[in-house]
């Protein structure tokens, strides 16, 4: 096994760039789009739940509410986004429409918007002023705009897709730059629908021609990732309680991909290791038992282990993860939701700020052509763009981290260099004493292990893969005991 120390290996690794002879490892399968690898670089961000619903006290609006019921009296985005903000989050997604219809937006093409509501004398914006919070907090923006509209006449023929994707223009034009777009596939059936109370089905494959609403999202906004159940960017794990599979592949298999379409619902949770498609998971779930506000849960915030273990099946698992925070009557953050999220973001820091790798020697069983460039230094120097790589027939292959002196130790973060694909199907985590401490499925943009705390010099992780494997970053803790 071939050990380097970092201050030996930099400068000689400067020196051999010049004159490497081994070409990089081919893509293997599905690989990220460029926006997709910008998302990948998120992790941790909030959904915003608000709308009638938060006033009479609903989950889903039928659509007939007064636009009078929408009378916040102390509305702050700013509050908003500074609670994401100081809870380690990169962004908000907000429910711009719900499926009641309501649009937090004064959108020139309905009646039913904050335009005709009390809340500044209906001269407000919420859409603008929670830009407006994300530019001044560094956090992206992304949009929920409901597909099912129950207070819509025309909902149901093709009608109300001009008016759909008009909203989507609007929202895509005229608020800065969005980095999601979010599909939700739910449709329930009944509704006010302009007075003719009645249950509305549709075909969810083909009523929304999604090929043309996409091609509205891609030229308005070609950067932002669309989520729904199938994608195309980004997927739903399958459940609403924030668990993402154990085993969880950004691939999936080609298939039918539409917002509420059961047909994939068999791939959702753990991906497909075969799948043609790079379409990672995003993990989402409320902070409370309702995505709406609902006073009567005032004390039903999820626990701080709870949460905890959310975040390990979500960013330790492969996905993205996407916590709501709904505001309240007032337009705030409860502050039992404020709180509970800045205990979460103490028991992060705590946990990670200190990688024990850092100052790690790396080693491994096979390095790519004998090359610096691939050598496993690349897997602890904290460049995500450099990686670790053995040749192409080795598809079982082992990575060492010495860190130096016997040290406390309970997890590990791994992660594979994905532009080239999601290759390692399997790993077993080692002490120094060959005691298996870990053992896992899938690694992909970011996986995270822990066990029971060990004293140990050096951790090994012996991992299997469907094509030689790539890692472009390893880091190692001491994270709190469980709770
Ligand atoms: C579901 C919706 O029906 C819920 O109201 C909520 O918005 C959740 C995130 O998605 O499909």
């Amino acid at each position: 096994m071939m050990k380097i120390s970092l201050q030996i290996a930099f400068p000689l690794f400067v020196f051999l760039c010049g004159c490497v002879r081994t070409t990089p490892p081919p893509p293997f399968g599905a690989v990220p789009s460029e926006r997709q690898l910008q998302w990948h670089r998120m992790k941790y961000y909030a959904f915003i739940h608000f709308g009638p619903n938060t006033f009479t006290d609903k989950e889903w609006g039928f659509g007939d509410e007064p636009e009078s019921v929408f009378n916040p009296t102390q509305l702050d985005c700013r509050q908003w986004a500074r609670v994401a903000k100081e809870g380690g989050m990169e962004g908000i997604i907000i429910t711009a429409k719900h499926h009641d219809g309501f649009c937090l937006w004064p959108s020139k093409y309905t009646e039913h918007s904050v335009k005709n509501s009390p809340w500044k004398n209906g001269k407000g914006d919420v859409l603008s002023e929670l830009q407006q919070a994300c530019d001044e907090y560094g956090l992206k923006l992304g949009i929920y705009l409901s597909p099912w509209d129950r207070n819509h006449p025309a909902y149901g023929t093709p009608a109300y897709l001009d008016y759909y994707r008009n909203q989507l223009r609007e929202l895509l034009t005229n608020y800065g730059e969005v980095f999601e777009v979010w599909f939700d596939g739910a449709n329930g059936g009944d509704g006010y629908y302009g007075g003719a109370r009645e249950t509305r089905r549709i075909d969810n494959t083909s009523y929304y021609d999604w090929e043309h609403t996409r091609s509205v999202v891609r030229k308005l906004q070609p950067d932002a990732c669309m989520f729904s159940d199938g994608g195309p960017d980004v997927r739903w794990i399958g459940n609403e309680q924030g668990y993402a599979g154990e085993t969880n592949w950004s691939t999936v298999k080609s298939g039918i991909f539409y917002p509420g379409v059961p047909d994939v619902t068999d791939q959702l949770q753990s991906g497909h290791e075969d799948g043609e498609l790079w379409i990672p998971a995003e993990v989402n779930t409320s902070i409370r038992p309702g995505w709406f506000y609902h006073q009567s849960e005032d004390d039903k915030v999820k626990s701080l282990g709870r949460l905890i273990d959310n975040w390990y099946h979500s960013v330790g698992m492969n996905g993205n993860f996407l916590l709501n925070l709904p505001p309240d009557k007032r337009g705030l953050i409860h502050e039992h939701d404020a709180a509970r999220l800045l205990e979460l973001r103490k028991y992060l820091d705590e946990g990670f700020s200190n990688n024990l790798a850092r100052d790690a020697v790396a080693g491994a069983s096979n390095t790519r052509g004998g090359e610096e460039i691939f050598s496993a230094l690349m897997a602890i120097d904290q460049n995500p763009d450099t990686y670790w790589a053995t040749d192409d027939n080795i598809k079982q292959a082992l990575l060492t981290i010495d860190l130096g002196k016997p040290t406390e130790v309970n997890a590990l973060l791994i992660q594979e260099y994905i532009p080239l694909g999601q290759r390692v199907k399997s790993f077993v985590v080692k002490t120094d004493e060959n005691v298996e401490v870990a053992r896992g499925t899938t690694i992909g943009n970011r996986r995270i292990v822990r066990w029971k705390t060990v004293q140990t010099r050096t951790l090994t992780v012996n991992m299997t893969a469907n094509a030689c494997p790539t890692i472009s970053n390893i880091e190692a803790y001491r994270v709190p005991d469980d709770l």
